[in-house]
């Protein structure tokens, strides 16, 4: 009996212990303009703050390509305009290299490699999948976007990536 609660006590402890820091981490589903899927994005809530996205990807054209985060849960293709602008809680400006800067949905341009695939862990420290203004769940959640060009990092206010190509929506 004693021994049994004791073992008990022991697996809960465990459980505790190596729960994840978020209540629970997302898997964004990606889709390119047809509606065929590119891959995932699993997103977990950091200990500093922030969110680290795993990105995997693929189908998509080689070279540079930006990654934000829309204000609005829609991916309709083929143009994903649905989507509106980048998710912008502080009304900023879009561009870490702008100095009216920038969006809480801008995030680091990412490379996809010869044969169209990616997979890479990208930061963004100004958003959240708790609660407030900058979770990426306010107002029934965000998308995903995939644009086809790279992000200059200053031009507002889409940093001037081109069309967007893959979107997967952020809702709970
Ligand atoms: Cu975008
Ligand atoms: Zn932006």
């Amino acid at each position: 009996m004693t021994t049994t609660r004791a073992l008990l006590t022991a697996a809960l402890l465990t459980k505790a212990l190596s729960a994840p820091l978020s209540a629970k981490d997302l898997t964004v589903k990606l889709a390119d303009a047809k509606g065929q899927p590119v891959g995932t994005a699993k997103i977990s809530d950091t200990k500093g703050g922030g969110v680290a996205i795993k990105l995997d990807v693929k189908n998509l054209a080689p070279g540079e390509h930006a990654l934000h985060f829309h204000g609005a849960a829609k991916c309709e293709g083929p143009a994903f305009t649905t989507a509106g602008g980048h998710f912008n809680p502080a009304m900023k400006q879009h561009g870490k290299d702008n100095p009216m800067g920038s969006h809480a949905g801008d995030m680091a341009n990412f490379a996809v490699g010869p044969k169209g695939s990616a997979k890479v862990t990208i930061t963004n420290s100004a958003v959240t999948l708790g609660d407030g203004p900058n979770s990426l769940f306010t107002n029934g959640g965000t998308a995903m976007m995939v644009h086809a060009k790279g992000d200059d990092y200053k031009t507002d206010p889409a940093g001037a990536a081109g069309d967007r190509i893959a979107c997967g929506v952020v809702t709970k």
